[in-house]
């Protein structure tokens, strides 16, 4: 078991229950009981009206200007995907429609509208879509999300009445072609899907430190250097380095292609530049950018090839690069990175040093803000705004920028505090489509949290903490896809979908329309269905919503349900993660489990397509409760022996003859302290827990080596977290091995985790570190 999952809240929910019946609702997946009638993301308002709509080839289309690229938009995806070729031609209000089905496409009565707003009225014998340039737009996209996936030569709509408009006016998603390439038709199919999705800004992450992406005509080392990297991975990836070269970057043209592509499709493209760090890239290629440090200087040369020296040189440089960039790109804002600048060879330099003191500034962090505000300067004389990430905040905010939030919601709260404009993408919320989508070890490799789908879903972008003056700056929110995890096309479409469905809901829709359930498991069918017709890859929802499960009883019944159109469910008893070999779920299974006995059930969803679901797994076990231990002494705190050995193995502490240190007292469950003196040791933690009410609590911990928890004499392991204990005090004990742990080749920071230990309530969502003030010995 890779040690990265144990720090992963795993969703592992227990009850004592007897009888469990798992299932996604019971709610048809028909649009009849769906009050967004499948839309997504969910309208604003949509009123039933009597009967329906039949489209088909005779369906005349009506429209103020038949050339509208709009127009032509439905025009194409009619004959493309339903082969209907139909009649269209100008509209005349003052003509009575002929007999037979219409579909009128104008802008009269659009000026009321709000901003990329539209109005669809579908009644018996007339579509009416009313809007403007992105309104119409929008509601095109709605009308074509009302057409049955299946195409026939009928089609029947609803007759509806929708109004929308979108909640936000920045509903972004960002693309990292950096640390992976992806070509102009990959990079398009995202464009797509946005678009479908009434996504209105792709934020491009064209430079980083694993390579530049962008033809810069005056600097072409940029790109022939910048662009390749002698090994297919890097960083702080986990897979090896090789000797490959690796790399891609797009053509002047090809930007230009990729920019017209979507504006098509009212799609912004916002570029992004980084600076001052993450530039290893555009140092390689010239590295007289980058600081020159006195001969005996300290500062490791990973960090001086990482950020640009603030010269003259550098600035040139620069305002050519971005030159060129407001050439290729109309977009107002070009965003200019900001993050996670390692000011260390600043502090060194010589140059950078007397800068400080020339400009009379504080420090490094205001010779940040100093860089930044130079490049705002320039953007701003040409007519451009700035985006930067939230550590542009350090040092002072330069005057006119949006702050893009991701360390968390903080950074957002604080500028819009400032009267700035934020746009909300934190790394905590939900928004980063390179974390895992589970806590399972069966995901495909990833950054190191997960952002389950309800995560991305439930996230409001306007924080609480503002009042409601600032949170008129919060402008948008995004979600971004670093892709350092992502080698393949087929890994990116994966991580963003389903994840980008529920960010258009939370970017489009009005809160009070918004609600999971009916999101995941009604209206996701259909999208759901598209995407297996598209051949798009996505992660296929798993049967139970609960992937790993312990539950204590001795009678289960499942009925496991998956959300997509004609998927399969295959199961297993015996303990193996079911295959299309195994037996094909039917009807809802009932299983008996004698005492002191376990049964395991599993399931996997395969769709029509053949992709594949992770499995999910419960664990039933008809164990009584564990009754409590007789202790009074109440004296608060764990035994803890520190042996100072070398281990591989927890159980080797069994054996260990002799303890540095028997029996002190430790008033909480941690070995930090130890670490700085002591390479190698182990401890034993002893002592009781006291347990508040009856009930089957999860254990689990983190640390870097294996860790063993023990309660009543029993392991608690991965494959059985949970025990059935009774209200009382209950013998712990924790044993611990650390050792300094080796470098890994290409890995520069060692990330080393506490030992922590933690608890879930029975029928607690999530798990709290143990208290130590209910541990006594
Ligand atoms: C932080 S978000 C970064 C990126 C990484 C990402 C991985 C941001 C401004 N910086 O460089 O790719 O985390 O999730």
């Amino acid at each position: 078991m890779n040690k990265h999952y144990s720090l992963q809240t795993k969703t592992l929910l227990t009850t004592l229950c007897a009888l469990l019946l798992f299932t996604f609702g019971s709610k048809a997946q028909t649009t009849v009981d769906d009050p967004h009638y499948g839309i997504i993301p969910a309208p604003a308002s949509i009123t039933t009206g009597q009967g329906t709509f039949v489209f088909s080839q005779l369906t005349q289309i009506k429209a103020d200007n038949v050339k509208d690229r709009n127009v032509l938009f439905l025009k194409d995806f009619l004959l493309n995907n339903r082969h209907f070729n139909n009649k269209l031609s100008k509209y005349n209000p003052k003509i009575k429609s002929s007999k037979g089905t219409t579909l009128i496409i104008t802008s009269k009565g659009a000026a009321t509208l709000p901003k990329e707003g539209y109005k669809l009225t579908i009644t018996p014998r007339r579509i009416t879509l009313v809007g403007k340039d992105a309104g119409l737009f929008y509601g095109i996209q709605s009308l074509m999300q009302l057409f049955p996936v299946e195409t026939s030569g009928t089609e029947k709509l609803p007759c509806i009445t929708i109004e929308d408009s979108p909640r936000f006016g920045y509903r972004g998603m960002m693309l990292d072609v950096s640390r992976h390439f992806f070509t102009v038709p990959q990079v398009k199919k995202v464009i797509e899907l946005m678009a479908a999705y009434k996504l209105n800004n792709f934020h491009w992450h064209l430079v980083d430190g694993q390579g530049w992406r962008i033809e810069i005509k005056k600097y072409p080392k940029l790109t022939q250097v910048g662009g390749y990297r002698m090994q297919t991975m890097y960083g702080t990836n986990r897979d090896w380095p090789d000797s490959l070269s690796y790399g891609g970057y797009y053509t002047q043209d090809e930007i230009r292609d990729v920019v017209k592509f979507a504006a098509a499709r009212y799609i912004n493209v916002v570029p992004e530049i980084e600076m001052p760090a993450h530039s290893e890239a555009a140092l390689r290629a010239y590295p007289e950018l980058k600081c020159e440090l006195p001969a005996d200087s300290k500062v490791p040369a990973r960090e001086v090839n990482n950020i640009y020296c603030p010269t003259p040189e550098t600035f040139t440089f620069l305002e050519n690069v971005l030159t060129e960039v407001m050439e290729l790109f109309p977009s107002k804002y070009i965003h200019i990175g900001g993050d996670e600048a390692n000011k260390e060879p600043w502090k060194a330099s010589v140059f950078c040093q007397n800068l400080i003191k020339e400009k009379g500034l504080k420090d490094e962090h205001e010779l940040q803000s100093y860089f930044i505000q130079t490049i705002e300067k320039f953007l701003n004389s040409k007519g451009r705004s700035i985006i930067g990430w939230d550590e542009i905040l350090e040092g002072g905010l330069a005057p006119n920028a949006t702050v893009m939030s991701w360390t968390g919601e903080e950074g957002g709260i604080a500028a819009a505090r400032q009267k700035h404009n934020v746009i909300m993408t934190p790394q905590t919320t939900g928004n980063y489509f390179d974390h895992y989508q589970s806590g399972s070890p069966q995901e495909p490799v990833s950054f190191g949290r997960y952002a389950a789908l309800d995560e991305t879903y439930n996230y409001d972008p306007v924080s609480k903490e503002l009042t409601p003056e600032e949170q008129k700056y919060v402008i948008g929110t995004q979600g971004n896809l670093w892709t350092e995890y992502v080698p393949t096309v087929a890994k990116l479409q994966y991580q963003i979908m389903p994840r980008l469905f529920a960010l258009s809901e939370v970017a489009w829709s009005k809160p009070e329309n918004k609600d999971y359930t009916n999101f995941s498991e009604v209206r996701l069918a259909k999208h759901f269905a598209r995407l297996e017709n598209l051949h798009y890859n996505y992660r296929v929802p798993t049967a139970l919503t609960v992937i790993d499960t312990m539950v204590f009883g001795s009678k289960f019944t499942f009925a496991p349900k998956s959300v997509v159109p004609g998927a399969k469910i295959y199961i297993t008893y015996n303990g193996r993660d079911p295959l299309d070999t195994d037996w094909e779920y039917s009807s809802p299974v009932t299983i008996i489990v004698p005492p002191n006995e376990k049964r395991e059930f599993k399931t996997r969803v395969i769709t029509p397509t053949g992709r594949r679901s992770i499995a999910t797994r419960i664990l039933m076990v008809n164990k009584g409760l564990m009754p409590s231990t007789d202790y009074s002494a109440n004296k608060v705190g764990l035994t803890c022996k520190l042996i100072k050995s070398k281990f591989t193995t927890p159980d080797q502490l069994d054996y260990a003859a002799i303890a540095v240190k028997d029996s002190v007292v430790a008033d909480k469950l941690s070995a930090e302290a130890l670490k700085k003196d002591n390479p190698n040791f182990g401890m034993v933690f002893n002592g009781y827990i006291s347990i508040p009410a009856d009930g089957a609590y999860n254990f689990s911990q983190a640390s870097y080596t294996d860790t063993e928890v023990q309660i009543d004499g029993e392991k608690i392991t991965e494959a059985e977290p949970a025990l059935p204990l009774a209200k009382g005090f209950h013998k712990i004990k924790v044993k611990y091995i650390y050792n300094v742990p080796a470098p890994i080749p290409g890995q520069y920071r060692i990330r080393q985790t506490p030992l922590r230990v933690f608890i879930s309530a029975p029928g607690a969502v999530g798990k709290k570190e143990i208290d130590p003030a209910t541990l006594f010995n």
